[in-house]
């Protein structure tokens, strides 16, 4: 894992966006922002992700396989709606198996975009009520677990006027002090 803060600058998603310099982000920052992040190898994880599932509570899983293989017809209407800015009513557990790409979430109260690059063994966790959005990388695939605390909720709900109200947005402000 990697953690930077994105240029903005206008061009492709899939590149790094790193500034130059480097910006980079501190695993003290992302805790603060409720970004929480483990690395397990993924030779022999399987135990490893039954045990945190256990003490965190993440009692559902399943596999998303992000590719032109993987999504098919649907590739590009997922790569774009993954990419637009959203938040949902429940953390986005990914635990990644093979591939990479880039998670980016909103710094508050710079709103800032941090760029965080995953590979094999990343286990990441997007507190509910954030900003973020994905994308693939240049390599284009990413193979991940996904994990939930009960029945899958991931409906996106883009940044709006409507979600700045939304109550799993006020808890999450109020839960890292802001
Ligand atoms: C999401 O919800 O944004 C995703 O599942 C992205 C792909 S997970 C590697
Ligand atoms: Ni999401």
């Amino acid at each position: 894992m990697r953690a930077y803060y994105y240029d903005n600058l206008p061009g492709d998603q899939r590149l790094p966006h790193d500034y130059i310099p480097s910006r980079p982000v501190s695993l003290d920052t992302l805790s603060s922002l409720g970004v929480k992040f483990w690395t397990i190898p993924v030779e022999g994880h399987e135990a490893e992700i039954d045990r945190i599932a256990g003490v965190e509570g993440y009692k559902n899983r399943d596999t998303i396989n992000v590719s032109k293989e993987g999504l098919g017809e649907l590739y590009e209407t997922k790569i774009k709606g993954f990419f637009e800015e959203h938040m949902h009513e429940d953390e986005e557990i990914r635990y990644i198996l093979s591939g990479s790409g880039f998670f980016d979430v909103r710094e508050t109260p710079t709103d800032a975009w941090i760029r965080i690059g995953v590979e094999p063994g990343d286990l990441l966790v997007i507190p509910e009520g954030i900003y973020h959005r994905f994308t693939l990388d240049e390599a284009d695939n990413i193979k991940a677990l996904r994990l939930f605390k009960d029945e899958p909720k991931w409906v996106p709900y883009n940044r709006s006027e409507e979600t700045e109200v939304n109550p799993h947005r006020v808890e999450y402000l109020k839960s890292i002090g802001a």
